[in-house]
C-alpha cells in the first residue's frame, strides 16, 4: 500500500471486515499517491479470502474533499479517479462508503461508486466543481441523476450546493445515517449489518428507473437549460454541468461518461477553469499576511458602532448575525431612535428572507442590541467601530472623544472608505490601536472587507482586524493607507475612464451594456444610479477642493445631478425607474444633456464599439491595480483580484482583473495602455510594476507566490 492508504482487516464474526482508509492530510484530496493507493487496497480486497466486506472511510477531519486541484493543468498521473472508481463498483464483494466531514467531488463521486453509502451526521456532501470551472468528472454527473432524480442532481451540480446528511438520506444519496462521531465504528457497523443481512452489491451505475422516467422529455430539460443559462451569467461551467447531467438520461452509463468525460475536458482546457481555480486559492491565501505571524487577536465579544445610518445599521446586523453584542451610538435621541428603525427594519427583512426566524430577530433586537446617545456608551466595547459621514474633521472629532472614554487595549476601527486613517489615529493617544476597517454597502450582505493597517496599528490589532472579519463571515483583505486604499482607488480609476469614455462620444448605455456582457452584474451608470448620483457629485466636489488633478469629464454628470436626478432613489438618474422596478430605460433627456456637453467643448464624438470600451476599461483597471501593488497598498496582486472579485462585482470566471492581464498577456495588456497614452498622457501612463514584470517576462502571477 502506500502511505496515503492503508489495509487492514477486523476479523469478525459475521466474517472479515476490511478496512481501507484514506490519509493524506490536510482534505485527504484525491492525489496521485491517493489513487494508486485506492486501487491497489481495492484489488487487495477483491483478493482477500479472509475480508467479505469493505469499509472505506477518511482518516482525519473528512472524507476526500476531491480530485487534488494542485495536480490540474499538469500530465495525469495514472490511474485516474474514473479508473479506481470503476474498479471499486465493479468488486463482487459489498463496499461501504463511510463519510464524516465534507464528501466533496471527486470524494463524493468516490462515495457513489461504493455499494453503499453511511454518513455521520454531521457529515456534508457536494459536487462543486462548478465553482471551479469544471464539472463532475469522475461519473458523478451519470451517478447522482441515477440516485436522486435528474432536477435535484441537476440542481446540486449546477450550483455546487452541499447538501447535509438528513437531506442526503432523503435524496437516496446515502442510506444510512449515524449519530455517532466515529466514522470508522459508523461504516463497520454498516458493513456487519451487510453482513448479517446478506445485502446485495448494488452498483449506482446500474440503477436506471430515475433517468429513464425522464428520457426525450424535452421541454423539461429546455426549461432546465434556460434557467441555467440565465443565472450562469456567461460561466460555462454549470451550462456543460447541466449538459452532462441531461447526457445521463439519454445514453447508457459507459457512453454518458464518456460524454463526461468530453465536456470535463472541454472545461479543463477553458481560461474561465483557470480563473477560477486562481480564485479558490487566493481565497485561501488573501488571510495569510505577515501581521498574523506576530500578532495575537484581541477579545471581541462586545462591540460598539458609531453612526446608526446606511453603513452603521448595516455593520451592526452583520455583528448581531455572528453572535456579538453591540451597542449603537448616535448624537442625539431623535438619531439614536432613527438606527435603532433601521436597524430593525434590516432584521425584519431577515425574517422574510428566511435568514432569522421570529424569536431570533427578538433576541437580537433586545438582548445583544442597545442604542445610545452617550458616546461615553463606548467604554465597555472590545472593539469601536465610527462609521460616520465621511468628513475628516467630524472624524477626528469622534476619535478624540472615543480615546477619551474607550477602555485599555479597545480596538479603534474607522469604516472609511477613503479617508488618510493615520491622520485619524494621530488625534488619539493610542495611534497603535487604531485601524481602518472599510465595510461594502449594504454591510450586512456584501463579503468584502478592507483591513487598512495603518503606519503605527500594531499587529494584534490588524490580526483583531481579521479575526473580525472571519466571524462576521466576511473576505478580509489587508489594505495600505492611500485615497480609496484597494478597491475605491481603482474604481475611481474606472470610473473616470467611463466618463472619458462618454464625453468622447460613446453613449453611457453602451458601455453598461459592454461591461454587463463582460460578464459584471451591471455597469458603471446603472451602479451609479443605485448608489446615487449625488453621492458621486458630492464625492467630486470634495475632489476638486482638495486639487483635483487631470482631466474632469464629469459634466454631464453634474447636470443630470443638479436636475434632482439621483437614480433608482428619484426615480431617474442615468435611466428612467418607472412604478418602482429596479430595472432602468435608457432616458433621451440625458443623451441631449451629454450631447450639449459635447457641443459647448468642442468635441466630436468618436463612438466606440465593445471591444474597444472593454479595452480600454480592463487597462485602466489593470494599471491602476498594477500602482496598488507597487506601492504596497495591497501585498500582492492576489489582493487586488479578492477586493474586485467581492467587493465591485467582477466575474469570478475571468479570476479578478489582475488574473485576466495575465492570462491576456502582460504585454499586450501594456500594448493597449501604450496606444491610448497619445490620448491622454497623464492618465495612461504606464505603471512601473507592468513595464518591469513585461521587461522580465514575468506576469502577476510571479508576485502571488
Ligand atoms: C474534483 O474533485 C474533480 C473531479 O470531479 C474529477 C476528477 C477526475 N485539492 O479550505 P481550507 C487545501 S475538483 C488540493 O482552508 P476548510 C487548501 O488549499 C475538486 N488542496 O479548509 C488549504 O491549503 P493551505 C472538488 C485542497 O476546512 C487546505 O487544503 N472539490 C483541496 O475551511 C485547507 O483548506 C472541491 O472543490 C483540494 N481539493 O475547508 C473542494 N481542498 O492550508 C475544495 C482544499 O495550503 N475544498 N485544499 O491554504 C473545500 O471546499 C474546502 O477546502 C473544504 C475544507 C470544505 C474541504
Amino acid at each position: 500500500m502506500t502511505e496515503a492508504v492503508s489495509y487492514d482487516v477486523l476479523s469478525d464474526a459475521a466474517g472479515g471486515i476490511a478496512v481501507i482508509a484514506i490519509d493524506n492530510p490536510p482534505v485527504n484530496a484525491a492525489s496521485h499517491a491517493v489513487r494508486d493507493g485506492l486501487l491497489k487496497a481495492i484489488e487487495q480486497f477483491g483478493d482477500d479470502a479472509s475480508a467479505a466486506v469493505a469499509v472505506v472511510v477518511g482518516k482525519g477531519r473528512t472524507f476526500i474533499a476531491g480530485a487534488d486541484i494542485r495536480e490540474f493543468g499538469k500530465p495525469m498521473q495514472a490511474p485516474g479517479l474514473p479508473d479506481v472508481l470503476e474498479a471499486i463498483e465493479g468488486q463482487n464483494k459489498p463496499i461501504v462508503c463511510a463519510i464524516h466531514g465534507t464528501a466533496l467531488g471527486g470524494g463524493f463521486e468516490t462515495a457513489l461508486s461504493c455499494h453503499y453509502r453511511v454518513a455521520l451526521k454531521s457529515a456534508r456532501v457536494g459536487l462543486p466543481e462548478v465553482h471551479l470551472g469544471l464539472l463532475p468528472g469522475a461519473g458523478g454527473t451519470q451517478r447522482l441523476p441515477r440516485l436522486a432524480g435528474i432536477e435535484a442532481a441537476a440542481e446540486m451540480i449546477t450550483t455546487g450546493r452541499h447538501v447535509n446528511a438528513g437531506e442526503a438520506l432523503k435524496l437516496g444519496i446515502v442510506d444510512s445515517v449515524d449519530e455517532g462521531d466515529d466514522p470508522q465504528a459508523a461504516g463497520i457497523a454498516f458493513a456487519r449489518r451487510v453482513l448479517a443481512e446478506q445485502m446485495p452489491i448494488r452498483r449506482t451505475s446500474q440503477v436506471n428507473d430515475k433517468v429513464e422516467a425522464v428520457r426525450g422529455n424535452e421541454a423539461l430539460f429546455d426549461g432546465m437549460r434556460a434557467m441555467v443559462k440565465k443565472k450562469a451569467k456567461g460561466q460555462l461551467s454549470p451550462v456543460l454541468c447541466l449538459e452532462a447531467v441531461i447526457a445521463s438520461t439519454e445514453l447508457p452509463f459507459a457512453e454518458g461518461v464518456q460524454r463526461e468525460r468530453e465536456l470535463f475536458m472541454e472545461l479543463m482546457n477553458s481560461p474561465q477553469r483557470e480563473a477560477m481555480i486562481h480564485a479558490f486559492f487566493a481565497d485561501r491565501q488573501v488571510g495569510k499576511v505577515p501581521e498574523l505571524k506576530t500578532g495575537v487577536a484581541r477579545p471581541l465579544d462586545q462591540a460598539a458602532v458609531i453612526g446608526g445610518g446606511t453603513m452603521g445599521s448595516g455593520i451592526t446586523v452583520s455583528m448581531l448575525y455572528a453572535g456579538m453584542a453591540v451597542t449603537m451610538i448616535e448624537r442625539d435621541e431623535e438619531s439614536a431612535a432613527r438606527g435603532r428603525k433601521n436597524v430593525e427594519r434590516i432584521l425584519d427583512e431577515g425574517v422574510k428572507r428566511g435568514k432569522i426566524d421570529q424569536a431570533q430577530r427578538d433576541h437580537l433586537a433586545n438582548t445583544l442590541y442597545g442604542v445610545s446617545a452617550d458616546i461615553s456608551s463606548v467604554s465597555n466595547a472590545d472593539i469601536v467601530i465610527e462609521a460616520a459621514f465621511e468628513n475628516m474633521d467630524v472624524k477626528k472629532d469622534l476619535f478624540r472623544q472615543i480615546d477619551k472614554h474607550a477602555k485599555q487595549g479597545a480596538v479603534l476601527a474607522s469604516n472609511t472608505s477613503y479617508l488618510n486613517v493615520n491622520e485619524i489615529a494621530a488625534v488619539t493617544g493610542r495611534p497603535q490601536d487604531v485601524l481602518g476597517l472599510h465595510f461594502f454597502s449594504p454591510a450586512h450582505v456584501m463579503r468584502l472587507l478592507e483591513i487598512v493597517v495603518a503606519d503605527k496599528t500594531l499587529a494584534d490589532v490588524a490580526a483583531t482586524g481579521f479575526a473580525l472579519a472571519k466571524k462576521l463571515k466576511k473576505v478580509g483583505v489587508r489594505a495600505g493607507v492611500c485615497d480609496g486604499f484597494i478597491g475605491n482607488r481603482i474604481l475611481e480609476r474606472y470610473l473616470s475612464l467611463a466618463s472619458y469614455m462618454v464625453e468622447d462620444g460613446t453613449s453611457p448605455y453602451d458601455i453598461d451594456k459592454a461591461v454587463l456582457e463582460f460578464g459584471y452584474p451591471m455597469g458603471p451608470n446603472q451602479m451609479g444610479d443605485l448608489a446615487g448620483l449625488d453621492i458621486g457629485m458630492a464625492n467630486r466636489e470634495r475632489k476638486v477642493a482638495e486639487g483635483w488633478q487631470g482631466r474632469y469629464a464629469a459634466d454631464y454628470m453634474d447636470r443630470i445631478t443638479a436636475l434632482g436626478r439621483y437614480g433608482q432613489k428619484t426615480g431617474r438618474g442615468f435611466y428612467i425607474y418607472e412604478d418602482g422596478s429596479r430595472i432602468g430605460k435608457p432616458d433621451p433627456e440625458v443623451l441631449e444633456i451629454i450631447d450639449a456637453v459635447r457641443a459647448e467643448k468642442n468635441i466630436t464624438p468618436k463612438p466606440l464599439d465593445n471591444e474597444a470600451i472593454m479595452r480600454r476599461y480592463m487597462a485602466a483597471m489593470i494599471n491602476e491595480g498594477a500602482r496598488v501593488v507597487e506601492e504596497g497598498i495591497a501585498l500582492r496582486p492576489l489582493d487586488v483580484d479578492i477586493t474586485m472579485l467581492y467587493g465591485y462585482g467582477f466575474p469570478r470566471w475571468r479570476g479578478g482583473p489582475l488574473k485576466y492581464a495575465d492570462m491576456v498577456g502582460l504585454d499586450k495588456i501594456l500594448a493597449d495602455i501604450r496606444s491610448f497614452e497619445g490620448e491622454d498622457p497623464e492618465f495612461w501612463k504606464p505603471a512601473q510594476l507592468i513595464v518591469d514584470l513585461v521587461a522580465r517576462g514575468e506576469n502577476f502571477d510571479s508576485l502571488n507566490k
